[in-house]
């Protein structure tokens, strides 16, 4: 095609070509049926160990997001200086060489200046590759300012993991041997991490273990499972606490795992305290000291009116635990940590699965299995002294401020701070950014408080944005870049893990582009290193041509395609390269690993990280020693103490309190007089994050979702309520919080807890395309829960608030 952009697929006879889903976190590795040059069908990856050929039910919107008709197929211009939701935007095809070279006009604009630190690179999802475009590249160009989308995400479930046992990062769970699930808010036949293979699973599971969800909503994994506690938003914390006082009270924590009594009689007694000498801990650390400050009180009676689960049940579902124990395993969700006060809830819940010896033990709760890569070659020798500058100058996004600790692996400021940026930009504090590059990101459609983020985007001078389609970021854009879609027309790399192992596999361009399209993550940045180099400044291609040379050539890349492709080999080698060899699946080198897509780690290896954990105790800490140096540390930066630190991060917490799982009250936004009930925020089984709201397939099957219509954003609400409010089914609805108001429609249905209302995010696109909204760039197909969220943060991870108690008054439209 026109930007000579060639497939690896023949294009005359159907094959399967392996590539990788992105459609969710979940990245399976796929085959598609490609056939003269049309990608016609989907299948999972029959060499991945983790899903094998199993799928879930959104695979196939990847093929209408591909052959979206409204998918942008040239750069285009924005030529309305204005910038609003009503002000079209006037965009006007310009060639690749025109708007590369816009790029570097301003890039040597801010040189010039010395205000390199302008430039600031936003990312959304993302490949393995995008170090090149988002961090390494704006690096060397000399701006701190590589943001990327994690604190929108799920950075609050990795603290929960980190502070108790030391690793930053997701869990699997290992549903072959497990006797007892306990999920606070993960549905995982519809989102969370390895959708395909806990669909595939999920049915043996249930032949052989209980499953009870913790969930204000009826959720697909609910409408299936043993048990469905609907309980009050925000509470989490106050069953997890229960539940582990009850564990200890029945004497049911696992004896090889915590220890035990050195007479072997239980003290844990409500409401007294416990001598520290007379427990002996073995592979965790701070229990009694947990207890006795925290525990002890936190008694059924104490939950029940906080939760509003009742004190027969909480004791009924301890005693299962117990019984299970260690084959059970306590699943968290976004719902339950991405709160104004989540950090200690997650920490909670995943001290309950400490207590039950559920760590890496069969039939319990794993870290993700180590995947041998390389990392993409560093850019650091490349800064030149304008770029060492820039980098000087604090990051856009406010992070490692008093009141953003954002503690990423217990480092202060360690972690990103995505929603701040909109704040940073409006208030041009820490300054007002010049140039702003958003890839694969739609933030003022996807973050809480979503408005600002158009606001924000009118006051700066140039953005640009890399994008399949014209999003209601792109809205604000002044020159949009078309993106290939990841799945089909481009090089990456993707992870993800379960079934007790991890699995990296790739993406390859399998079709030809649907238009003059450039690979992004690599060979847009390759573009632009060149055209800067033709101006003077050669460092960018100077680290592109010699960090990425072909490892099996040695050739330099000379062509967006070639980097991209040179750069996956780069990070694959030691994975196909027999020379490389360390763990996993062998290969006879690059083809073969090409063709079959993927590479399975070695089986997960049960306890070998007992007593050996990257926490500061090296044991599954109930009393985080690693939490507490890291807040220190953070405190003394900033000449104060904990107390203050947890006052300016909005948590309740004083004294000891802080550096171990405790009962915080949620935060409540909106007053109950005027917005009496509580917004539950899910995603919808199609959803395939914010992408794939422009296809008729998800449009015409969103009632795979319970409660949910086909066609319609519904909001679903109790007949209870419904009844009080004189709403009727199928009624437009108008939903006000403190933050805005939405339109939808309502939906009366019981599987939602009274006093609140549930409603998938994924609908209200004003932009996008035709199917998405009602009129594309003029009216929203129903609402956008982000434009109801409050710009809320739970501050030690970065990450923004999604749930909790966020008020909302619901009217008759
Ligand atoms: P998306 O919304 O998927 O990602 O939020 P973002 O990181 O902003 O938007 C990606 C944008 O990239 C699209 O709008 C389009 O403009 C462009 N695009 C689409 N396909 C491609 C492609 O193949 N290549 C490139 N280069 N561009 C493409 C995701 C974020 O949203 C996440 S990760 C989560 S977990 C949150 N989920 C969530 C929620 O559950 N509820 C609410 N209320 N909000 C949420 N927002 C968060
Ligand atoms: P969500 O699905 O966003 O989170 O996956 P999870 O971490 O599992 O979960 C929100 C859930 O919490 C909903 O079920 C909601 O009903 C529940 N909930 C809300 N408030 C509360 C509460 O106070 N208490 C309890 N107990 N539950 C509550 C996230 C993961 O999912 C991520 S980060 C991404 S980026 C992927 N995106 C994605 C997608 O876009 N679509 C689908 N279908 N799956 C996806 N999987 C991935
Ligand atoms: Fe896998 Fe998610 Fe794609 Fe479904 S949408 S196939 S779970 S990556």
């Amino acid at each position: 095609d026109k930007a000579g952009y060639t497939t690896t697929a023949s294009v005359n006879s159907g094959q399967w070509v392996a590539t990788t889903c992105n459609g969710c976190t979940s990245f399976c590795a796929k085959q598609v049926y490609v056939q003269q040059g049309r990608a016609l069908h989907i299948r999972g990856n029959e060499f991945s160990k983790v899903h094998g050929t199993s799928s879930c039910p959104r695979q196939y919107i990847a093929l209408q997001e591909q052959y979206d008709p409204d998918r942008l197929a040239q750069p285009v211009l924005r030529t309305n200086p204005k910038k609003g939701r009503d002000i079209d935007p006037q965009f006007k095809p310009i060639s690749w060489d025109s708007a590369i070279a816009l790029i570097a006009d301003k890039i040597m604009a801010l040189r010039e200046s010395n205000e390199t630190h302008k430039y600031v690179a936003l990312r959304g999802r993302y490949s393995e590759l995008s170090d090149v475009l988002i961090k390494n590249f704006t690096q060397v160009i000399g701006s701190p300012n590589d943001i990327t989308h994690s604190a929108l995400c799920a950075e609050a479930d990795k603290l929960g993991s980190f502070f108790t046992e030391g690793d930053w990062g997701y869990r699997q769970y290992d549903i072959q041997d497990t006797r007892y699930i306990l999920s606070f808010g993960v549905d995982p036949l519809s989102a969370n991490r390895q959708v395909s293979y806990y669909c595939s699973e999920w049915g043996n599971t249930l032949d052989k273990a209980q499953v009870a969800i913790v969930d204000p909503r009826y959720s697909a994994s609910a409408a299936k499972a043993d048990e469905w506690l609907p309980i009050e938003p925000g509470q989490d914390g106050a069953l997890g606490l229960a539940l582990a006082h009850q564990v200890l009270v029945l004497g049911g924590w696992h004896k090889p795992f915590v220890g035990d009594f050195n007479d072997g009689i239980n003290r844990f007694i409500a409401n007294r305290d416990v001598d520290e000498n007379t427990f002996n801990e073995l592979h965790t650390h701070g229990l009694v000291h947990w207890w006795n400050s925290v525990l002890k009180t936190c008694t059924p009676e104490w939950a029940e009116p906080l939760c509003g689960i009742s004190k027969q049940q909480i004791e009924r579902l301890a005693i299962k635990l117990v019984d299970a124990a260690p084959r059970v395993q306590i699943w968290r969700s976004r719902g339950v940590q991405m709160q104004h006060r989540g950090a200690y809830t997650a920490m909670t819940l995943h001290a309950l699965n400490g207590l039950l010896g559920a760590i890496d033990q069969e039939g319990g709760v794993l870290k993700w299995n180590s995947v041998p890569a390389n990392k993409i070659p560093s850019s650091k020798k490349y800064v030149d002294e304008i770029g060492a500058n820039g980098l000087k100058h604090e990051k856009i996004d406010r992070r490692g401020r008093l009141e953003f600790p954002a503690l990423k692996e217990g480092k202060s400021g360690g972690g990103v701070v995505t929603n701040a940026v909109a704040q940073s930009i409006l208030e041009a504090d820490p300054y007002l950014p010049k140039v702003v590059l958003g890839y694969f990101n739609n933030f003022s459609f996807s973050a809480p408080g979503a408005k600002r983020w158009e606001e924000a985007l009118t006051k700066v001078d140039f953005v640009a944005h890399i994008t399949t389609n014209v999003s209601e970021f792109s809205w604000y854009a002044d020159l949009l870049l078309p993106a290939p879609h990841f799945m089909f027309e481009r090089w990456g790399i993707q992870k993800t893990s379960g079934n007790r192992y991890s699995q990296l596999s790739i993406t390859q361009p399998l079709v030809p582009a649907m238009g003059e399209i450039h690979e992004d993550e690599c060979g847009i940045p390759w573009l632009i290193a060149k055209e800067l180099a033709s101006r003077g400044f050669t460092e960018p291609l100077d680290y592109l041509t010699q960090e990425f040379r072909d490892p099996e050539t040695g050739k330099s890349p000379t062509s967006p395609q070639e980097i991209a492709e040179y750069a996956t080999k780069i990070v694959t080698q030691p994975l196909w390269d027999p020379q490389m060899y360390k763990s996993g699946d062998r290969f006879s080198g690059w083809e073969e690993f090409r063709q079959k897509g993927i590479w399975n780690s070695e089986p997960y290896l049960f306890r070998a990280r007992w007593s050996h954990m990257k926490t500061a105790t090296k044991k599954f800490e109930f009393y985080s020693d690693t939490l507490k140096l890291a807040l220190e540390k953070h405190a003394k930066k900033h000449h104060v103490g904990v107390d203050e630190v947890m006052q300016a991060t909005g948590y309740t917490a004083t004294g000891e309190k802080a550096f171990m799982p405790h009962y915080e009250p949620p935060f409540r936004y909106g007053d109950p007089k005027q917005y009496p009930l509580l917004l539950v925020d899910h995603k919808s089984r199609l959803n395939r994050e914010g992408r794939s709201a422009n296809t008729p397939w998800y449009q015409n099957n969103l009632d795979i979702d319970p409660g949910s219509r086909k066609n319609a954003d519904v909001a679903k609400i109790n007949p209870i309520d419904a009844n009080a409010l004189g709403i009727q089914d199928g009624d437009p609805i108008t939903i006000t919080s403190e933050q805005g108001s939405i339109h939808c429609t309502a939906s009366l249905f019981e599987g939602v807890r009274p006093g609140t209302i549930a409603k998938a995010y994924g609908q209200g696109h004003w932009a996008y395309g035709r199917i998405a909204s009602d009129k594309f760039g003029a009216k929203a197909r129903g609402g956008n829960n982000n434009e109801l969220l409050p710009p809320a943060y739970e501050r030690l991870s970065g990450s923004s608030a999604f749930y909790g108690q966020i008020g909302v008054r619901v009217e008759k439209a």
